[in-house]
């Protein structure tokens, strides 16, 4: 698969999931809540999370047609997580995705519901059994079960309450450092890779290696993100440790991502062509 049909794949996808987007949240007139949910989620964002479920669905042998309202539950979790982290009470932002912060354009106390509507609907979405096809149903409660893991209190919940915590210490060992980087950012980009294969194919051997390939893209995705954006006042491995390590560990990461699909063959072509383009695209080397 040539760079060009890589791109051709994501915006295609990316398309799609949009326009699913548009219908699951749609535009009420006079709709405060829905407002804000929409401000926030339409028309933004790579849709990195929910293509990487519906490739990795694919890689699994299934349809990624038959994932994408789940792959869209998705993104709305992690835009509800953006929304929560922009307030001013955690990471106050003013701008997201290239415009005012939720509570910047609604106020804070609909950004807070926005962000708690958001979640509640993706879980509703995701367990809507009318949206998928029989050979999914049946794998719904497997997949949402580790969404719902990856997210909570010994995920994303927790690794953002570890981030605060740690947030005013001067020097943090590199462990707890990778702690926090699994539990906010690795462990729901991985459940979005792994989703996509349980749901068309059930937990075993091929979720399991599409899982700890998401585990890895995502330690890495979180490592060139702090790469990029070096805050003194945040902890994060580049600022403490320096570039030249979080570059080495990006790059042992991305390793260990290939290397977790070599079961699957030529079947996770896609899956392996991502790393390389978010690999190139922020020119790590
Ligand atoms: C508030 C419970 C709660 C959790 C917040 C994910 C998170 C935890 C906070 C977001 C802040 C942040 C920078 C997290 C690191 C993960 C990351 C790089 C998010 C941005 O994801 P992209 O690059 O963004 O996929 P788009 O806008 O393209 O979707």
């Amino acid at each position: 698969m040539s760079d060009h049909e890589l791109n051709r794949y994501l915006s295609r996808w990316k398309k799609r999931v949009d326009k699913e987007l548009n219908k699951l949240i749609p535009n009420i007139p006079n709709n405060k809540l829905q407002s804000a949910m929409r401000y926030a989620l339409i028309d933004s964002g790579k849709r990195f999370r929910p293509i990487l479920c519906i490739a990795s669905a694919e890689a699994a042998g299934g349809a990624g047609e038959d994932v994408l309202s789940f792959a869209c539950a998705i993104e709305m979790i992690h835009t509800y997580s953006l929304i929560h982290d922009d307030l001013p009470c955690m990471d106050n932002a003013d701008t997201r995705r290239g415009k005012p912060s939720c509570h910047r354009a609604f106020g804070e106390a609909l950004a807070v519901l926005a962000g708690d509507g958001l979640l509640t609907e993706a879980f509703r979405i995701m367990t809507e059994v009318a949206l998928y096809p029989d050979h999914v149903r049946k794998n719904l409660l497997q997949a949402v079960n580790l969404i719902s893991r990856a997210v909570g209190i010994e995920g994303m919940v927790l690794g953002q309450t570890l981030d605060i915590s740690v947030t005013r210490a001067k020097k943090l060992p590199l462990r707890s450092l990778n702690t926090v980087n699994f539990k906010k950012t690795a462990l729901l980009i991985s459940a979005s890779a792994a989703s996509g294969a349980i749901l068309v194919a059930g937990l075993g051997r091929v979720s399991e290696c599409i899982r700890r390939y998401g585990e890895n893209l995502g330690m890495a995705f979180q490592l060139m993100d702090d790469l990029h954006d070096i805050d003194k006042d945040e902890p994060s491995i580049p600022g403490i440790y320096g570039e030249k390590v979080a570059r080495d560990l990006i790059l042992r990461y991305i390793n260990k991502s290939h290397k977790s699909l070599h079961g699957l063959g030529s079947r996770a072509v896609i899956l392996h062509k991502i790393v390389d383009k978010f690999f190139n695209d922020l020119q790590v080397v």
